[in-house]
């Protein structure tokens, strides 16, 4: 798989749960690499912007409601296969079935307040990075260990 970037962001019942570097951990003991972070509480407005393709769903405005109404950890994580491997590292959707072993398989209980969010393809990857972040606030950079994790 080619190198590629993710948005991931730590949700604020996550923030509060005291469970960010955990995720943290498991992105990064997996290889990925950390290329941008940054804490902010989105608006609702902005909020709204970042899940507008769920516009039409009956929990849309809570679920907006709720990525605003705290602390977010906003992240891009590098790596080969890293936007469908971090889907596969967060969990599915409602942890009532993730697999343990996910993110949200271990640490979550319920769909609306499900800890993480990640982009779910190469599009929405492109589009969730220019959302909330700056070309700017990326880091270009090697990892001492990246010639131990890839070939
Ligand atoms: P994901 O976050 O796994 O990409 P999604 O994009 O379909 O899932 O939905 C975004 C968020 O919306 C999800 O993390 C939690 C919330 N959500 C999804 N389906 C829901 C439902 N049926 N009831 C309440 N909240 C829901
Ligand atoms: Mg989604």
């Amino acid at each position: 798989a080619p190198m590629e970037r993710t948005f991931i962001a730590i949700k604020p019942d996550g923030v509060q749960r005291g469970v960010m570097s955990e995720i943290i951990t498991r992105f990064e003991r997996k290889g990925f690499k950390l290329v941008g972070i940054k804490i902010m509480i989105p608006s609702k407005d902005f909020a709204g912007k970042h899940y507008h393709d769920l516009k039409e769903r009956p929990f849309y405005k809570g679920l907006c409601n709720f990525l605003s109404s705290g602390p977010v950890i906003a992240m891009v994580w590098e790596g080969e296969g890293v936007i469908r491997y971090g889907r596969k590292l967060i969990g599915a959707t409602d942890p009532q079935k993730s697999e343990p072993g996910t993110i949200r398989g271990d640490l979550a209980v319920s769909v609306g307040r499900n800890i993480i969010h990640g982009s779910d393809g190469p599009e929405t990857a492109k589009d969730e990075i220019a959302l909330w972040f700056k070309p700017e606030e990326l880091v270009t950079y090697t990892s001492n260990a990246e010639k131990w994790i890839y070939e």
